[in-house]
C-alpha cells in the first residue's frame, strides 16, 4: 500500500494566500491529493495533535495560534511521502528552514511565541495514521 501523509497548511498559511502555491509545490514534487478539507477544528482536536507538547513553553501559543483560523488538511499520498514531504517544508524554524523550502522561502519569524511556519507534516508513520484518523474521520 502506498504511505499517506496528513499535511496540514496552518492558519498563517491560509490567512497570507498561500494554500495554492503550497498544494503547488506539493503536486509538482509528484505526490497525490487523495482527500482535502478547509476546517476550524475544537480545540481538543489540537490538544490530540499536539499531545506531545503539553506543557512546554509554546503549547498553549501553539494552540491558540492554530485556533485563530481557518486550516487546510490534506491527505497526501506517494512513496517516502511522510519523509520526502518533511523535507519539503524544511526545518521547524523558519529563519534556519532551507531556502528551496515552504518554511525557508515562505516563513520568517515574526517575534512570536510561537513560530509560524506555515505547515504540519506527519513525521511518523505511526503519526501519519493517528493524525489522519483525527482530521479525516
Ligand atoms: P514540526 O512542526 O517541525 O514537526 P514540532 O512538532 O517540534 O515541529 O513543533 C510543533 C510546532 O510548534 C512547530 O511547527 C512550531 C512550534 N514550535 C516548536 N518548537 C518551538 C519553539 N522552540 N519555539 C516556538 N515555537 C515552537
Ligand atoms: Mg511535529
Amino acid at each position: 500500500m502506498v504511505e499517506e501523509t496528513l499535511v496540514l497548511i496552518k492558519p498563517d498559511g491560509v490567512a497570507r494566500n498561500l494554500t495554492g502555491e503550497i498544494l503547488r509545490r506539493i503536486e509538482a514534487k509528484g505526490y497525490s491529493l487523495v482527500d482535502i478539507r478547509l476546517v476550524q477544528p475544537e480545540r481538543s482536536v489540537l490538544a490530540e495533535h499536539y499531545a506531545e507538547h503539553e506543557g512546554k513553553p509554546f503549547y498553549e501559543p501553539l494552540v491558540e495560534f492554530m485556533l485563530s483560523g481557518p486550516i487546510v488538511a490534506i491527505r497526501v499520498a506517494g512513496n517516502r511521502v511522510i519523509e520526502g514531504f518533511r523535507m519539503l517544508a524544511g526545518t521547524t524554524d523558519p529563519t534556519l528552514a532551507a531556502p528551496g523550502t515552504i518554511r525557508g522561502d515562505l516563513g520568517r519569524d515574526w517575534g512570536l511565541k510561537v513560530q509560524q511556519n506555515l505547515v504540519h507534516g506527519s513525521d511518523s508513520p505511526e503519526s501519519a495514521a493517528r493524525e489522519l484518523d483525527l482530521w479525516f474521520s
